[in-house]
């Protein structure tokens, strides 16, 4: 890869993929709302907000792909979430298609699923059931990826994040845990296979338990190394049994389920 932009590079993911990819394209772009002021060799700055329709089109001119991370990561207001995650997104397509950028990858989230219940298990094809105006917010975004790639034929991997932190900060993240090294080296093949299309990607470690089934993203050859089992012991994950019937264990999305909207 030449030239490729890193939204969302001032986030907690942004901040690892920089360091877990520093070298693997020529420039990476750098871009977040929040100022940068440490860029390294091999990356230059450009910040602006997603909202801010021409300043997304001079964002985007030069690259060759596009890592998506930026934008609103929880629930949130309405107002910021529509201008990060809906307004943003809609800028960020835009622009590839004037541009010519022909692959993306968009992080979208559990939370596009998340009214599920634990019991069952998902994969590519099943229905969208978000568990607030987060994940209402991404299940858009993957649509709008989705139509980009049937009218103007650019690439996106729909990667449906589950929890990307160093260790699972709950119980409930031992099933949805992903680590660091699993979201980079499925970025990179995203990024290196032939043929990519319009995916959604459950993006997990191989975690002991697991809700989602990625056996229809198998041609992408990408397979998750890291698993939360290797922290099932630690005394903060511990805890009474947990209340099958809280509406925060029995879905998927956990508390994003059972909490009511932002501004109540
Ligand atoms: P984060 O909140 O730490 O980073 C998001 C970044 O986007 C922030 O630095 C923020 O300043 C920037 N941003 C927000 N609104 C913006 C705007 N209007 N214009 C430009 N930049 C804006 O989130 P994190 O954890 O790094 O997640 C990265 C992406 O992955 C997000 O899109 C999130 O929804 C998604 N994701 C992350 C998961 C995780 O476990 N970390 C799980 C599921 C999805
Ligand atoms: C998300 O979508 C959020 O971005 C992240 O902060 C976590 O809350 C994650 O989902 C999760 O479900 O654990």
């Amino acid at each position: 890869m030449k030239r490729v932009l890193l939204t969302g590079a001032a986030g907690n993911l942004g901040k690892v993929v920089r360091v877990k990819l520093a070298g693997w394209a020529d420039v990476m772009r750098l871009s977040d709302l929040n100022e940068i002021t440490d860029a390294k060799a091999g990356e230059e700055v450009q910040c602006c907000d997603l909202g801010d329709k021409e300043a997304v089109m001079k964002l985007v001119e030069g690259c060759d792909g596009i890592i998506h991370l930026g934008g609103v990561s929880t629930e949130n207001t309405f107002d910021s979430i529509l201008n990060g995650n809906i307004v943003g997104t809609y800028n960020l397509y835009e622009a590839a298609r004037k541009h010519g950028v022909k692959r993306i990858l968009f992080a979208s989230s559990n939370h596009t699923i998340g009214f599920h219940e634990r019991d069952v298990t998902l994969d590519a094809d099943s229905v969208m059931r978000p568990d607030c105006l987060y994940g209402v917010s991404k299940c858009y975004g993957e649509m709008l990826a989705s139509l980009y790639y049937d009218k103007f034929g650019i690439e996106t991997a729909r990667v449906r994040i589950g929890s990307c932190f160093e260790k699972p900060l709950d119980r409930r993240m031992l099933a949805t845990w992903l680590s660091a090294d699993d979201f980079v080296s499925l970025t990179k093949r995203i990024f290196d296979c032939d043929r990519l299309g319009c995916p959604v990607i459950y993006a997990v470690s191989a975690n002991n338990e697991l809700w989602w089934d990625n056996t229809k993203v198998r041609y992408l050859g990408w397979e998750p190394k890291d698993s939360s089992a290797a922290f099932a012991d630690e005394p903060y994950l511990q805890g009474r049994a947990a209340d099958a019937n809280d509406p925060a264990v029995r879905y998927q999305g956990g508390s994003f389920a059972s909490a009511g909207h932002f501004e109540d």
